[in-house]
């Protein structure tokens, strides 16, 4: 039988989650409104040469007043789940103190408005826009800011907590700690690895308090999220079975244990990875490491969150430069992508996914997996007949389900499939240049339009599974 990850009908189990994402920085704009404290991304992408094009989130996808649209078109496609952030500095301008009753009234209107078009919303707490003024103490290189975070999340959750079932506490603490505080592309935009290390710690310390405290107020279902992927050296790519030389093993496994086991063996086995620890000792040491920590970030947690666009591959390389957003890997060469690329100039491999997804099954049994991210940035623009043909992005996503398909079928306990992103939206960095939407946002009219990707994705919620040919 042909491999259904090529070609050939893949249909899903019942109840399986289909979903599309969006993050609030990246999304709502309305940055000034309604009593809205400024977040470490309007001062990075306010600060001259941070983000493309001078790209800022003022008004984005102005989906704070236009959030009854977007609900609509979900609608429209389907969907059984919209992936969503709260932005932190709407609830508490400072990051302290009681929650402003607007803010939180904002993400109750979308909520009430999700459930009315019978749509559950998966609320993520934490989607990298800290309050500034928390910054100003330090961010999340101070221990503090994780206390700051569990008060925050039980606000919020106060609120919507009758009607939200679906909780994650952190969207990828590897991209705020390395690309916040080591690489500093992203906000706050430092570069100081030792502070990144901090950084880590103390997200995993805040989903611990969260989680704890979310789960005392009666949080049915309760989730980390992390980007992971599988780190392969560059003949695995083309054959996984490639043999591997005890050097390259070497580089794999430390690129591993910084991108995925520094996070997951904490929430999940209480416990940092020795890789890690002897990386961190060398770059500014472990006193940040309190007694009880460990078992603090070790809560029961329902859900993983897995976000995969690409895998990570590296090999040996003596005598390599750092690279920043990897402290420790000085001997690493981190491979330039080969095949096919998106618009991000990530290589588009499939078969990543399902590789990670039963990877992460057999490596921590006994907790659900999700995908909460997964697509791909291409150049798509309104044809005259007002059809976006975005054929490259629908090759992607059916490539990516199948692989989802394939991780299943080999026993990963997967409950859903959220694609990124509902909206082409504020791609940090990269500003307004990178579509990742399955919808298209002209964002001078803010006029939306399903792109031919997310008729075909209604088509593929709507029958459960992929045909034989996308
Ligand atoms: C994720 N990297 O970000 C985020 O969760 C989204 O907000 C974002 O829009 C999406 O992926 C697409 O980029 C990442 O450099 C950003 O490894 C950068 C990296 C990974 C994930």
């Amino acid at each position: 039988a042909p491999s259904l990850l090529t070609e050939g009908r893949a249909d899903f189990p019942a109840g399986f989650v289909w979903g599309a994402a969006t993050a609030s920085y990246q999304i709502e704009g309305a940055a000034k409104e309604d009593g809205r404290g400024r977040s470490i991304w309007d001062a990075f992408s306010h600060t001259p040469g941070k983000v493309a094009g001078g790209d800022t989130g003022d008004v984005a996808c102005d989906h704070y007043h236009r959030y009854a649209e977007d609900v609509r078109l979900m609608g429209e496609l389907g969907l059984h789940a919209y992936r969503f952030s709260v932005a932190w500095p709407r609830i508490q301008a400072d990051g302290t103190g009681p929650a402003d009753p607007r803010g939180l009234a904002f993400y109750d209107r979308l909520v009430d408005e999700l459930l009315a078009a019978g749509i559950t919303p998966y609320t993520t707490l934490y989607h990298w826009d800290l309050p500034q003024a928390l910054q100003e103490r330090g961010g999340w290189a101070d221990r503090d800011t994780a206390h700051r975070f569990a008060e925050y999340a039980e606000l919020v959750h106060a609120r919507l907590g009758d009607r939200v079932a679906h909780w994650t506490t952190l969207n990828e603490p590897w991209v705020s700690a390395f690309l916040g505080y080591a690489s500093g592309v992203h906000a706050p935009g430092e570069r100081d690895p030792a502070a990144a290390f901090r950084a880590a710690h103390h997200l995993l310390l805040g989903h611990g308090l969260a989680a704890r405290a979310l789960r005392a107020a009666g949080a049915r279902e309760i989730s980390l999220v992390v980007n992971s992927a599988p780190v392969l050296t560059p003949a695995q790519v083309a054959d996984p079975s490639a043999p591997v030389a005890e050097a390259d093993a070497e580089a794999v496994r430390r690129v591993d244990a910084l991108l995925t086991r520094q996070f997951l063996d904490p929430a999940l086995r209480g416990e940092y990875p020795a890789e890690v620890l002897e990386i961190v000792e060398r770059h500014g040491g472990l006193a940040h490491l309190a007694d009880g920590d460990l078992e603090t970030i070790r809560q029961p947690i329902d859900l993983v969150g897995v976000n995969y666009y690409n895998p990570c591959v590296v090999e040996s390389g003596p005598g390599e430069p750092a690279n920043p957003a990897w402290p420790g890997t000085e001997d690493v060469r981190f491979c330039p992508a080969e095949g096919p690329l998106t618009a991000m100039g990530w290589p588009i491999v499939p078969t990543g996914l399902s590789r990670l997804l039963l990877r992460l099954a057999a490596d921590y049994p006994g907790v659900g997996l999700i995908v909460t991210e997964n697509g791909a940035a291409f150049d798509d623009t309104v044809d005259e007949d007002g059809r976006v043909r975005d054929t490259r992005r629908t090759a992607y996503l059916d490539g990516h389900l199948r692989a989802v398909h394939a991780a299943i079928e080999g026993g990963a306990d997967l409950r859903g499939y959220i694609v990124w992103s509902l909206l082409d939206n504020f791609e940090w960095a990269e500003g307004y240049r990178r579509r990742f939407g399955i919808v298209h946002v002209d964002f001078g009219t803010q006029r939306r339009t399903l792109k031919d990707s997310a008729l075909w994705y209604r088509d593929v919620i709507q029958r459960n599974g992929v045909l034989e040919k996308a």
